[in-house]
């Protein structure tokens, strides 16, 4: 069974690069990290042989490399021993993978890069919160939301009995969404996920990756 050896590209501020840490910290995998700012003009041009839509995360297990936050978390869990992120029936691995591909697919952008981005990230940089992107994003967000209330699981975690990789998928996205206090409102609407969220959010694994905006 594969031990050490495994190298996270990441970015300190990146969502999908923290699902990551989060899946590699609950599997209890050592790993080292190289700090890539995927953003930055001067992003090394060596990284997109890694990644060559310069994202991140991408790791490096051995001489395997592998971009794309489902193939790699997947990949951890399959590869590597520690407790199971995978559910055990069909039924709720499939949830699992549809939970993940919702907040991909129609999450990501509203949640993050139009609420926590205007309202959070960009005034801790100094830049001012353009309100109409803002109110744009909750609008979107609203569906996305209601979305996952519906298909979150009765019996503790997102999928599951157990925590998965569906869990560690929104835990990022979710954190960042809350500290917008207009998302913390809205999220209030969502009863099934406020408490996913309080059974979530004081797991080391969260605690230990959430990122640490300037003040
Ligand atoms: N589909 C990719 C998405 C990764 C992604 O969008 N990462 C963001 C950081 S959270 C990024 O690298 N963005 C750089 C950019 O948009 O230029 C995955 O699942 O890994």
């Amino acid at each position: 069974m594969p031990e050490k050896n495994v190298e996270l590209f990441s970015f300190k501020f990146s969502v999908y690069a923290r699902i990551a840490r989060i899946v590699l910290l609950e599997k209890g995998i050592a790993f080292e990290t190289q700090e890539i700012n995927p953003f930055a003009e001067d992003a090394p041009a060596s990284y997109l042989d890694i990644h060559p839509f310069m994202r991140v995360p991408a790791i490096r297990h051995d001489d395997f490399t592998l971009y794309e936050t489902s193939a790699i978390t997947t990949y951890l869990d399959e590869a590597f021993e520690g407790p199971s992120l995978q559910p055990e029936t069909p039924a709720e691995r499939a949830r699992m993978r549809q939970v993940m591909a919702i907040i991909d697919s129609y999450g990501y952008w509203p949640l993050v890069r139009k609420v926590f981005s205007e309202r959070v990230f960009s005034p801790a940089f100094g830049e001012e919160t353009d309100k109409a992107i803002l109110s744009e994003g909750l609008e979107e967000s609203a569906p996305v939301l209601a979305a996952l209330e519906k298909l979150l699981s009765d019996k503790g975690y997102i999928a599951a009995a157990s925590y998965s990789l569906a869990d560690a998928h929104i835990i990022p996205m979710i954190d960042y969404f809350l500290m917008a206090p207009e998302g913390a409102v809205l999220f209030k609407n969502y009863p099934k996920l406020v408490r996913w969220w309080d059974r979530v959010k004081e797991r080391q694994s969260t605690i230990s990756t959430r990122p640490h905006l300037p003040t």
